[in-house]
């Protein structure tokens, strides 16, 4: 391995600095992949892919509870200021607001990407830990150019629904309204239904939050602890790019028990996921319908590999 390719594996192994691993990579290789990537999963940069954008069934049931955020969060503490069933939101990064050029929408979820990283966790600290109240959320600082140290150029504007239960040997099929820059829609895949908490499926904030703690971050023996991802099945679809709200699903309906080391899930989330660009982006009535599976299920074909099903993350 040359000296090269050593220092670029050296910046890759600290997980808050993928972005400029990605960056210093795409340099370095002549690239310009640096918006395409994957962090939740460390997967490697990803070509761009076309949103389709699709109606949902006339008569299908929703599974989806609160995927137009219309409900509040009856939750005393939280003094109605989310969306139940879904993350709660921090009003610096992840916000919940009517949308003015489109009020018809009543409540939709806002994620500003451009949002310095340093002060979002600083922030979340408050929020998550401490129970700060989003009244006190703080007024976002400028970020500087290239922008590579905000949220979307490291940890992405992560937004999680909490778990919908599935049944085996169905498939999915995923809706979403979305508006601004193009972004991911996630779906990953549980066995069971594990404590939620924020950023419960994001190692770095889990280290903060860990030192913010007090606590150590070596184990008894001193080895590095290391914070595992929770979700055994995980498929993306792309969304968005357009200034103008647009339906959106996937070619393909997803089969999170279609595969021999998946087929114990029974519970997905849905992950909104916008990252680069640094901007905004908007989205509003998340639906998940239960559709017939395909006969090959999650196989996916070769061409289709970059959202392949089904992929085993432990
Ligand atoms: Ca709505």
């Amino acid at each position: 391995m040359s000296p090269l390719r050593l220092e670029i594996v050296g910046v890759f192994t600290s997980r808050r600095t993928t972005a400029w691993a990605v960056l210093i990579a795409a340099v370095l290789l002549g690239g310009t992949l640096v918006a395409q990537t994957t962090r939740p999963t460390g997967s490697p940069p990803l070509p761009p892919n076309k949103p389709a954008t699709g109606e949902p069934p006339r008569d299908g049931v929703d599974l989806m509870v609160n995927g137009g955020f219309e409900d509040a969060d009856e939750d005393a503490e939280n003094h109605r200021d989310g969306p139940p069933h879904w993350q709660k939101i921090d009003g610096l990064v992840f916000h919940w607001q009517r949308d003015p050029a489109s009020p018809e929408r009543g409540r939709v979820i806002r994620i500003d990407t451009d949002v310095d990283q340093k002060q979002a966790y600083s922030w979340w600290v408050k929020r998550y830990l401490h129970d700060a109240p989003l009244g006190d959320a703080p007024q976002k600082t400028q970020t500087v150019e290239p922008k590579y140290g905000t949220i979307a150029g490291l940890d992405g504007g992560f937004y999680w629904s909490d778990y919908i239960p599935i049944r085996p040997g169905r498939a999915y099929r995923v809706y979403v309204d979305a508006k601004g820059p193009a972004s991911k829609v996630f779906i990953r895949g549980y066995d069971k239904e594990l404590p939620l908490s924020f950023a419960d499926e994001s190692p770095a904030v889990q280290e903060v939050f860990r030192e913010a703690r007090g606590e150590p971050d070596v184990d008894s023996k001193g080895r590095p602890l290391k914070y595992r991802l929770r979700y055994r099945y995980t498929t993306w679809f792309p969304v968005g790019g357009s200034a103008e709200w647009k339906t959106y699903t996937h070619d393909r309906p997803r089969h999170p028990t279609g595969r021999e080391l998946t087929e114990d899930v029974r519970f997905i989330r849905i992950v909104l996921y916008p990252y680069w660009p640094p901007g905004e982006y908007w989205y509003d009535n998340v639906r998940v319908y239960e559709v017939d599976p395909l006969p090959e299920g999650g196989k996916p074909k070769a061409d289709e590999a970059d959202v392949e099903e089904g992929k085993v993350i432990r």
